[in-house]
């Protein structure tokens, strides 16, 4: 009893089929080019059109609700003609949500002069795993069958229930994917009416066609378990755009951005911190013999590898941040070029007509608001011995190390000019400056020499931000005793002898805020405050453009 019913359901689905195969992928290929979706949970109450406000109670009154459903990407209506009529066409039933339903009946006609006739069939372009919908009639007779299809139409379940007044659930659940479902009547009265309402269609248990946080990716999709499976399984937070806080939305990450940039093809993850910059460099014979200030492969890894060392915590679990160095090596990574410039100098700084100029011709569009860029002249033309200067926060950066382009300065001017892009100023959060607990590539104390590694103020080679775990150091009553770290101790003011009470300045070398006084010095989490919003710069469009910080350190020879 049940094959044979089983193999009425298949016969009467690969007849519709059959006749409507070429609708079946018409449709389809119109729907995937249409952007804009509708709600997932379609009750008839809450479609578009005029049908929302106040559907009429007879067919002739109105078309068949695949006219009104031709923008929706998630189910696409393609037989049985049924039209959302009031519920005060009288078709007896009870159960539906007020005040609209899908409606069947073989002895009316519609507006365009269509049947409203089972079987109706439902395509799903992407595959769903769970379908349900009530059906019922006032006073029809027999069964109404639901059937799911798989991608090759082969009927996979199905659900029967007997027509009643009173509006049952019919549900089927296949979880390799539905494709379609039919709707078919076996009826035993004269009459051949149905009513449909409250479709639902959910894959994994959810409902799909919902984006809540606007990040191209369904909440069915993100699935939150900080695992990333594949672009239906990301892992990543429904109810936060970009779940590793890193300036990038998690669609972008995952599926590539809307203009085309390859972020997956480069190794961009959703659950953990990317960093993309572009590097694009002069070569020059100004100060000293021919050279190019295109950075080695040995000085961009230097600084990734301090990046990725780095203690930041990632939705997935990992520690550190994935940088994405483009100098042009080949792959997606051909960004990285040399600019010819005639004579090695990029007048003015970032923002500046020259350094604008060569953005737009030599930084793809699409890169814009993903990428932070940076070029690398002889000098720019602000300070003569500027090692480079950076936005902060923002998306620009300069690297001029005129004569000295050792990897290790190399490294660390990309590391501390990045750091402004990312709101670190030469103190952390304040602009005072050779402060010796502030243990960063920030600290021009610590910018060419490294951070210190062994609680003693002398840097000792290290690449790196610092994480913020000096003493307070206040000038005006230093306690030898306690060094940078609270041990060993450390003579400030170089009497030879280690006390207690000592008021010395530590950081007279600081032109700016702090240097001429006895203050107060602290240290900073550089780690836990970076900030990834520099990335959304408009590019000098801005009224207020980003503050340019000058880095007129001066590089030591290589
Ligand atoms: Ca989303
Ligand atoms: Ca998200
Ligand atoms: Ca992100
Ligand atoms: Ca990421
Ligand atoms: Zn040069
Ligand atoms: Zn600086």
């Amino acid at each position: 009893m049940k094959n044979l019913l089983k193999l009425s359901i298949m016969l009467a689905a690969l007849l519709v089929l059959t006749g409507t195969n070429t609708v079946i992928a018409q449709e389809a290929v119109v729907s995937s080019s249409i952007e804009a979706g509708v709600s997932a949970n379609i009750s008839a109450s809450a479609l578009p059109g005029n049908i929302n406000v106040d559907p009429p109670p007879y067919f002739v009154q109105t078309l068949p609700l695949q006219t009104y459903m031709n923008n929706n990407t998630n189910a696409v209506f393609v037989g049985g003609n049924g039209a959302v009529l009031n519920e005060t066409s009288n078709f007896g039933v009870t159960g539906h949500s007020s005040p609209n339903f899908l409606a069947y009946n073989p002895g009316a006609q519609n507006s365009d002069g269509s049947i409203p006739a089972l079987p109706a069939i439902i395509y799903f372009p992407n595959p769903v795993n769970n379908v349900s919908m009530l059906a019922g009639a006032g006073s029809t007779t027999g069964t109404v069958i639901l059937a799911a299809l798989d991608a090759s139409f082969a009927v996979v379940a199905f659900d029967v229930k007997t027509i009643t007044p009173a509006m049952q659930l019919l549900s089927v659940t296949w979880n390799p994917g539905i494709q379609a479902v039919v709707v078919v009547g076996n009826f035993t009265s004269a009459n051949e009416w149905m009513v449909l309402d409250n479709l639902r269609f959910q894959d994994g248990g959810c409902t799909l066609g919902i984006d809540s946080d606007n990040d191209r990716l369904d909440d069915c999709y993100e699935t939150n378990t900080g695992v990333y499976v594949s672009p239906t399984d990301t892992g990543t937070d429904p109810l936060n755009p970009d779940t590793d806080g890193d300036g990038i939305k998690d669609g972008d990450e995952v599926l590539g951005t809307l203009s085309n940039l390859d972020l997956p093809g480069m190794g961009a993850n959703p659950l953990r911190k990317d960093i993309f910059i572009e590097y694009d460099w002069f070569i020059d014979s100004l100060d000293c013999a021919n050279h190019s200030h295109r950075p080695s492969v040995n000085a961009v890894n230097m600084v990734a590898q301090a990046f990725a060392n780095s203690p930041v915590l990632n939705p997935d679990g990992t520690t550190g941040i994935t940088l994405h160095n483009d100098r042009g090596q080949g792959g997606l990574f051909t960004g990285g070029n040399l600019i010819n410039d005639a004579d090695g100098v990029l007048t003015g700084g970032v923002n500046s007509p020259e350094f604008m100029s060569h953005k737009a011709a030599n930084f793809a569009s699409n890169r814009h608001g993903y990428f932070h860029y940076c070029i690398l002249p002889h000098r720019y033309n602000t300070n003569s011995s500027s090692s480079g200067q950076a936005e902060l926060p923002g998306d620009d950066l300069i690297v001029s190390l005129q004569c000295f382009n050792s990897d290790t300065n190399v490294s660390h001017t990309i590391m501390h000019e990045y750091g402004h892009n990312a709101n670190i100023r030469h103190g952390g959060n304040v602009n005072c400056n050779y402060k010796p607990n502030y243990n960063s590539v920030m600290n021009y104390k610590y910018q060419f020499p490294g951070v210190d590694n062994n609680c003693t103020p002398p840097g000792d080679g290290v690449l790196n931000y610092s994480i913020g775990d000096r003493i307070v150091l206040n000038e005006n009553n230093l306690n030898e005793n306690n060094g940078i770290c609270g041990a060993p101790p450390w003579d400030w003011n170089g009497n030879t002898i280690i006390e207690n009470g000592v008021a010395f300045n530590i950081n007279s070398q600081d032109s700016g805020d702090c240097g001429g006084t006895f203050t107060t010095l602290t240290d900073y989490n550089d780690w836990a405050n970076l900030s990834f919003t520099g990335l959304q710069d408009a590019d000098g469009a801005l009224p207020v453009p980003p503050e340019i910080i000058d880095c007129d350190n001066p590089a030591p020879e290589n």
